[in-house]
């Protein structure tokens, strides 16, 4: 028997569950609904509609449809299982819909109704579609279909097409949130959109400009991709086939810029920390949290380990990582009153060596063009202007170029949107010529500083030679 409505009641009654829920109507419309969204946001919404009804979620998949098509089949009902000291089961039932590239008029009809008062986004760095100076890429290809098309391809093309339709017809606009892991991601998303409008219609570029704003958010909870093993565990405990269901640790945090309204008040009701000062969050997760993960994933693929406890447990690696974070991060994250950035970067570190959690580094290590500036550029941009000299992330990002550089020349490849520009600069050229093309593009803004760049080149060679007492110490 599979999940859905009518099979509910079979759900063990000590598994937390919508059961007894009044019809959801749809207040959100999310595009990207993977396991993150699924696991995250979709939890502080479940919780929300126990009380208010008006915030169902319409999940918008613009690239596959079989995830979709399968929570269709559910009833958009999954579960997400959390793995942690005390793990438990719960089935989410935030989602009216779910709906797949080929749905798009019901898309824009969503997009259209009043009704929907929040827009969300989780479609990873990438799908923003931006540029290495962090504005709108007018020349991707999703952008430049975009603005010869009726129908958008990509999520930047489809918020200002909703926009539009709401101008057009005099209601209430929505407002646009996104939740990925990018620096002022509100900023960014909101100058995206004005540039897209300016290329199709001045007018709306200028209505964009002044009516909307998009709150900056940081969103935090370690969600691995589902794996079998999930799906066999699920199934065992709940007594039903759950083919969608996600898994996450306990840990959960939303930080959302207070810029008011009610969608956000709802969602302050739920648990979302809503501050005027969202950038210190997110600075602070996305240089510690982050920037540890992807330097335990590119230093750890290379030391032979396959998942963040497993690299975490190394202790040379685990030393490393922990200096990185109390010698080059910290010092240059300000605060704001109230947070304790040393108990931050402790918590993270705990959460790092979760044994029930099998979260793969070849996960985390997707996409590095995209996150590493983020992640690590950022501290040494940072260190560089306080005049510090963070050694440790120099040799983190000369982890990801080392990472780059081998899976390049032997021919197992990387999963990044760069991957055949990557392997132009690295196909032909000696470690150090690579390593410094790919630093020198105008494509992957790393540093402009002359010092870090051949620091960087050095501890490439360093690491790709297997020199690891001097790369860690
Ligand atoms: C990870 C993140 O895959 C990755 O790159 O670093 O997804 C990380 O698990 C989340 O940001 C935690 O909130």
């Amino acid at each position: 028997m599979r999940l859905s409505r009518a099979t509910l009641s079979a759900v063990p009654g000590a598994i937390r569950a919508p059961r007894h829920r009044a019809a959801p109507s749809i207040g959100v419309v999310h595009f990207g609904p993977g396991a993150f969204h699924r696991a995250h946001q979709a939890s502080y919404i479940d919780d929300l509609l126990d009380h208010d009804p008006r915030w169902g979620i319409a999940g918008v998949s613009l690239r596959s449809s079989g995830t979709v098509e399968a929570l269709a089949a559910q009833d958009g009902l999954y579960t997400v299982a959390v793995r942690d000291a005390q793990p438990a089961l719960r089935i989410i039932g935030a989602h009216q819909r779910f709906l797949g590239p080929q749905q798009a008029a019901e898309t824009a009809a969503l997009l259209a109704d009043p009704g929907v008062r929040l827009v969300t986004t989780t479609v990873t760095e990438k799908g923003y579609c931006l540029a290495a100076d962090g504005t709108l890429d007018l020349d991707h290809p999703d952008i430049a279909h975009d603005l010869r098309a009726a129908q958008p391809r990509s999520v930047i093309g489809w918020i200002v097409a909703g926009l539009a339709a709401r101008r057009d017809a005099g209601a209430a606009p929505f407002l646009p949130m996104p939740c990925d892991n990018l620096a002022a991601n509100g900023v960014k998303l909101k100058a995206a959109l004005v540039a897209f409008a300016r290329r199709r219609d001045p007018r709306l570029a200028d209505w964009i400009d002044g009516e909307i704003a998009v709150p900056s958010t940081m969103v935090d909870s370690i969600t691995p991709a589902s794996d079998p093993q999930l799906l066999a565990d699920v199934a065992e405990t709940l007594g039903l086939a759950d083919a969608a269901p996600v898994q996450r640790e306990s840990f959960v945090q939303w930080v959302i810029e207070d810029i008011g309204g009610p969608a956000l008040a709802a969602l302050g009701q739920a648990g979302a920390i809503l501050t005027d000062d969202v950038a210190a969050y997110e600075r602070a997760k996305l240089r510690i949290l982050n920037g540890a993960h992807s330097t335990l994933a590119y230093l750890g693929l290379l030391r032979g380990h396959a998942t963040v406890f497993e690299a975490i447990s190394d202790p040379a690696l685990s030393t490393f990582v922990e200096r990185m974070i109390a010698e080059d991060i910290v010092p240059t994250i300000d605060p704001v009153p109230g947070m304790d950035l040393p108990g931050y970067a402790a918590s993270v570190l705990t959460r790092f060596h979760n044994p029930v959690i099998a979260h793969r580094l070849e996960q985390i290590a997707q996409d590095g063009s995209q996150k590493i500036p983020y992640r690590l550029g950022d501290t040494l941009a940072e260190a560089l202007r306080r005049g510090r000299k963070p050694r440790h992330v120099v040799r983190a990002i000369a982890g990801w170029l080392a990472f780059v550089i081998e899976r390049i020349r032997d021919d197992t490849g990387i999963i990044d949107p760069a991957a055949t520009a990557l392997a132009e600069l690295v196909q032909g050229a000696d470690v150090t010529t690579a390593a410094d093309r790919i630093l020198s593009s105008k494509n992957f803004y790393i540093t402009d500083n002359y010092d870090d760049h051949f620091a960087i080149i050095d501890a490439v060679r360093l690491i790709l030679d297997r020199r690891w007492d001097d790369i860690l110490r």
